[in-house]
């Protein structure tokens, strides 16, 4: 059945993105937060990037300093959504630059 009111688009994507955040900041028995570990299995799970080896190691400490903000060592969801919004900057950045 198809409703007449559909769910907004942008409604729907905010709430996946919260939706992934949530799954793994629960896995370390976070409620609000990410920690390191957590980080890292999403960005193998969601993106696809493998961070085993010492690139990785290094790429997963540069994300913690660039985005741990308050410097508690964990992702918080506001956190999180400034790295997406950098993250999805940095996919369209040939369409932005004209
Ligand atoms: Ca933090």
């Amino acid at each position: 059945m198809c409703s007449e009111n559909p769910q907004p688009k942008l409604f729907d994507a905010v709430g996946t993105i919260a939706d992934i955040f949530f799954r793994y900041s629960a896995r370390d028995g976070r409620k609000n937060t990410m920690t390191k570990k957590a980080v890292k299995e999403l960005f193998e799970d969601e993106l696809g990037t493998k961070l085993n080896d010492e690139y990785g190691q290094q790429a997963i400490e540069a994300l913690m300093s660039n985005f741990d903000a308050d410097g508690d060592c964990e992702i918080s969801f506001e956190e999180f959504m400034k790295f997406v919004g950098k993250f999805g900057c940095s996919m369209f950045s040939d369409d932005l630059a004209e």
